[in-house]
């Protein structure tokens, strides 16, 4: 049976506050959507459904370039926050997996780890390598590239270190390995371009040949940052690309935020979906560039407008189903409370996105009837699904109003007890 860190009475309690009150908005609403031909209760067995997987760094507090403020009750190491991703789960019932990403959640005992999450009802979704940081006793440095460096022996390092990773999830019982270099250039000339790209692929045929049968392998790309100049797997298109060299088990990743500002992202969706190299998303929301903020918190139409994509691709084909995971990093907010926001938002896009009457949208196209396609995915991107995902979250065994939940639950002050505050309040926090 799955143990609850947060009292199953408590949130019982909230509920009861909260259930007249939802029962007569999600009535309303199901009223109106009726009229629209659409039955609610689909609706809301459908956004049961919905999972997004939690990443393991989101739980903590992240930081600027310039400086680290942490927060109170921190988790320490990877079961502390495997504790704060099962409270996400208890209250939401919309994030069963987690992300993990090594080094930093290096396990001293995986299988001890795989049997706590076990415990807490949590599996784990793609593993992440990280050779965009020195880490302390490492042979080689990764300051000029890891995967594409001109030094063989940091080349080989890197892909050791991805086979590891491979190693760790298979024991923890991921299906996924994510890629994501900083590798790349501050200066015009630095790099050759086309060499640094053969050095990428001749790394990543080694990682890959790893991969056990069952595996993906997400290749996530990213415009700029650490590399102002040019980063080697700047773009879809190159991870397009790389994914088709290496073959069947190797899919995109789409980072929301690693784009130019308005790049149409929902275009990209679109097209790797079609060519059958859409592996997975990491969510998240931005203005100027990877600001990693709460998914729907800046443009939740284009969020809504990648799930329009999403919900096409699946129409064309039902085995579709890429890997969702949140990315992002929380200054100001308790990153519990703001995962739990980006898991409902996401959940909200899909919900929408199934809301648009795709008959009709298709006939406004054919007839170029431009106004009113637009209108059609506005008519379902304006409707407040609210009580839709609320219901789910009730009838799932969650929490009417998650945040609301946790603040009445006072788990945060409990772990500011039991976590001591981290040493150091400054430094780049920045990844
Ligand atoms: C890089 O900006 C990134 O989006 C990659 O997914 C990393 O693995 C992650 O952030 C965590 O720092
Ligand atoms: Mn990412
Ligand atoms: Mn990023």
């Amino acid at each position: 049976m799955t143990k609850h860190i947060i009292d199953a009475a408590q949130v019982e309690q909230h509920n009861a506050s909260q259930r007249a009150a939802l029962q007569a908005d999600y009535d309303a609403l199901g009223g109106m959507l009726s009229r629209r031909g659409v039955n609610i209760e689909a609706l809301t067995a459908k956004a049961q459904t919905f999972a997004v997987a939690v990443p393991s760094w989101g739980v903590g507090t992240g930081g600027t370039r310039f400086a680290r403020f942490p927060g109170k009750g921190e988790p320490r190491d990877v079961t502390e926050k495997l504790e704060d991703c099962a409270v996400i789960n208890q209250l939401t019932r919309a994030t069963p997996a987690v992300s993990l990403h090594f080094p930093w959640d290096k396990p001293t005992d995986p299988k001890a780890l795989r049997q706590q999450a076990d415990e807490l009802g949590l599996g784990f979704d793609a593993v992440n390598s990280n050779t965009f940081q020195d880490q302390a006793g490492q042979a080689q440095t990764y300051k000029f590239g890891s995967l594409t460096a001109q030094s063989k022996a940091a080349r080989e390092q890197a892909v050791a270190h991805n086979i590891d990773c491979i190693e760790l999830g298979k024991t923890l019982g991921s299906k996924g390995l994510t890629v994501w270099v900083g590798d790349g250039s501050n200066f015009p000339g630095q790099h050759n371009l086309r060499g640094a790209l053969e050095r990428y692929i001749d790394s990543a045929r080694g990682i890959y040949a790893a991969l056990p049968a069952d595996w993906l392998m997400y290749i996530e790309h990213k415009l700029f940052e650490p590399a102002f100049y040019c980063s080697v797997i700047a773009d879809w298109g190159t991870s397009f690309a790389v994914a088709q060299t290496l073959g069947e088990k190797a899919k995109c990743l789409v980072d929301l935020g690693h784009h130019a500002p308005n790049t149409n992202i929902e275009m990209i969706v679109a097209r790797l979906a079609q060519f059958g190299k859409l592996g997975g998303f990491h969510f998240n929301d931005s203005k100027y560039g990877d600001d990693d903020l709460d998914s729907g918190s800046i443009d939740p139409f284009q969020l809504f407008l990648v799930f329009n994509e999403l919900a096409d691709a699946t129409l064309r084909d039902s085995a579709f189903s890429p890997a969702y995971m949140l990315d992002q990093s929380h200054n100001v907010t308790d990153p519990i409370e703001s995962l739990m926001s980006s898991a409902v938002e996401v959940q909200r896009a899909f919900v929408q996105a199934a809301l648009v009457d795709r008959a009709a949208l298709a006939g406004f196209q054919e007839a170029n009837d431009a106004l009113q396609s637009a209108q059609a995915l506005k008519k379902a991107f304006r409707t407040d699904v609210s009580p839709i995902l609320a219901m789910a979250r009730l009838r799932s065994g969650g929490a009417i109003d998650p945040v609301a939940a946790y603040r009445a639950s006072g788990y945060r002050e409990q772990v500011a007890v039991k976590r001591p505050p981290r040493a150091g309040a400054s430094g780049s926090g920045i990844v």
